[in-house]
């Protein structure tokens, strides 16, 4: 079993106090920290290695090149993709879901056809498609969620829509539900429908293999998994791939280039144009070999009994309200709630003064808050470095909130 005490130990940032309190960190859905590991990659590469990629044949160019190639193959890896081809570096989650939007959407949807997203979306897996239904006329439709935060109906709703394109999340950043991709894309595949699932919330937190589950895309952001800001993937079935045009023309993504045309290269290059985010790959691929080594079957059990305990103890606490499934193995690391009379961001305030960090508001949701007649909720999101004790501060935190506030 992982030792939460034992781990936080990697992450420099996390052995300082605030407000004069030990930091405790319950803001992973939003980031995660990073380990020094992850650190001392990126550190070591603007030392050593620095150079453009793909471009020079001088031997710092060379080894930026193999560094880079090599986090192509961690990752491809790590999700089980069948082939590093598949996997194209983006800036984040947002990143990989409006290439697909722009790229594969503008090419393949058209008036009569309907895109089906679901009502617990992050706004980056409505908003690209919002901009695109408006220009091309296809349709949005909905998968809704119950009271107790899981898709409602989802199958039977996929095959009265038949959607050309399914687009759903793995791990909803409010709810914390875990939904079930492989049921849902078979269920998709079987009325002609793409699969795209927004990974954010999952990859850090439970094994992920696209190939076992069946999907035809998959997105995910680097500093959710202790890599990096500003660097995620889109992994797309290599057919797809080398059907779908560029979302981003210049330089690297070409093979010749004349004043009024040019010709591509193969996937993945051919949707990396421009200098890439060179150090945050690599520092992605330190994040993964991290990951890996505490093995992610591994992080995924200490998570379940941690986020058991958490639903736990914070149901004790009276007046508030917890959102989401209370099933553990339905749910993943996150715990959105509201306490009575007191507004979340006033909560958030009162925690950061005890040294406790969460995140209040609608948390890039706010469809989903709507759903549920809510503005803002307060949200404690947790990582493998969380121990039981944090728990236990949260609730004194939050009951000493009560005292100042209610
Ligand atoms: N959610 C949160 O606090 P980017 O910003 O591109 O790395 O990730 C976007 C994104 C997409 N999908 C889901 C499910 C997400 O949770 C996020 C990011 C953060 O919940 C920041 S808003």
């Amino acid at each position: 079993m992982i030792d939460p005490n034992k781990i936080k130990k990697d992450f420099p940032i996390l052995r300082q106090k605030v407000n004069g309190k030990d930091l405790v960190y319950l803001d992973n859905a939003a980031t995660t920290q990073k380990p020094q590991v992850v650190i001392d990659a990126i550190t070591n590469y603007y030392q050593n290695d620095n150079a453009n990629i793909h471009r020079g044949v001088h031997t710092l160019a060379e080894r930026a090149t193999q560094k880079y190639e090599e986090a192509r193959e961690k990752l491809a890896k790590f999700i089980g993709a069948g082939s590093s081809r598949e996997v194209l570096f983006t800036s984040g989650t947002t990143g990989a879901l409006n290439l697909v939007a722009q790229s594969w959407g503008r090419a393949n949807l058209k008036k009569g056809d309907t895109v089906l997203l679901t009502v617990m979306e992050h706004h980056s897996n409505l908003v690209p498609w919002q901009i695109l239904s408006k220009e091309l006329g296809f349709s949005l439709e909905f998968i809704h969620v119950t009271k107790d935060g899981l898709l409602e109906e989802a199958e039977g709703t996929i095959r009265r829509v038949k959607p050309k394109l399914l687009a759903f999340t793995h791990v909803s950043n409010v709810l914390g539900t875990i939904n079930p991709v492989k049921n849902l894309t078979k269920a998709a595949h079987d009325v002609g429908a793409l699969v795209l699932v927004d990974g954010a919330q999952a990859v850090a937190h439970l094994p992920v293999n696209v190939s076992a589950l069946g999907c035809d895309f998959y997105a995910l952001s680097g500093h959710k998994m202790f890599g990096p800001t500003g660097v995620g993937v889109l992994w797309g079935r290599e057919e797809l791939l080398k059907e779908m045009p560029p979302f981003l023309g210049g330089g690297e993504m070409i093979k010749e280039v004349y004043l009024r045309e040019a010709s591509y290269k193969e996937p993945p290059y051919k949707f990396e144009a421009g200098t890439p985010h060179i150090e945050g790959v690599i520092g992605l691929g330190a994040a993964v070999d991290y990951l890996n080594s505490l093995g992610m079957k591994e992080i995924q059990e200490q998570e379940e009994e941690l986020i058991s305990y958490a639903l736990n103890e914070l149901e004790k606490v009276k007046d508030l309200n917890i959102f989401g499934t209370f099933d553990p193995k339905k749910r993943s690391g996150v715990v959105a709630f509201t306490v009575a009379r007191i507004h979340p961001h006033d909560l958030a305030t009162v925690l950061d003064q005890e040294g406790i960090a969460i995140r209040s508001g609608n948390h890039c949701a706010m469809p989903l808050h709507s759903h549920f007649k809510l503005v803002a909720t307060a949200r404690a999101s947790f990582s493998v470095y969380n121990a039981k004790e944090e728990v236990g501060k949260l609730v004194e935190g939050i009951e000493k909130a009560k005292k100042i506030l209610q």
